[in-house]
């Protein structure tokens, strides 16, 4: 588990991102995402299993994800690839949202293609709206692992993504579903 712990921690740091951007996106959208239709985080000690989830330049790996309804997983996410991504739980909406505040986040420099770049994330934030609306998004460096828990709801259509720029479209997408027979 220790080598878990740098990406564990780094995506702690993460929900405090959103919030910088929380202000532009107000703008753009007034309904908050609805989070109970994907689900929300969960805690590692309720996790029926443990899921690793391999990122690499553009591909997430599986393609195919099969979870049971109300079912708390534990992902477990390691970048092998040589750029910066991220593993994201989401609807194909949500997984919109994302992606621009990603672009915004490389615009304001606070993220490049390939790293994180801590001071810049530090010296913005205020409030903290935005943080519920965009958990379920860890950023991953190259080389790196980072941890995810979530616990998942009874039905819907969800997708675990990679939302930087471009990701998505390049094939950076997994399929999840929620499946209703029991196994
Ligand atoms: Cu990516």
């Amino acid at each position: 588990m220790k080598a878990i712990l740098p990406g564990a921690l780094l995506a702690l740091n993460l929900f405090a991102i959103p919030a910088a951007l929380a202000q532009h996106e107000a703008h753009q959208h007034a309904a908050p995402t609805a989070t109970a239709a994907i689900g929300q985080p969960g805690k590692a000690g309720a996790a029926s299993r443990t899921i690793a989830i391999t990122l690499s330049d553009m591909a997430i790996d599986p393609a195919r994800i099969a979870v049971h309804p109300g079912e708390t997983v534990r992902f477990q996410i390691t970048n092998k690839g040589q750029l910066l991504h991220s593993f994201v739980i989401a609807s194909q909406d949500g997984h919109g949202e994302r992606q621009a505040m990603m672009g915004m986040m490389l615009d304001h420099g606070m993220v490049t293609d390939t790293a994180i770049v801590p001071a810049m994330m530090n010296m913005k934030h205020d409030g903290h709206e935005m943080a519920h609306d965009h958990t379920g998004l860890v950023l991953v460096e190259p080389g790196k692992n980072a941890e995810l828990v979530w616990t998942f709801p009874q039905g819907g259509v969800i997708e675990a993504a990679c939302d930087m720029p471009g990701h998505y479209e390049a094939g950076m997408v997994s399929r999840l579903t929620i499946d209703h027979d029991g196994h």
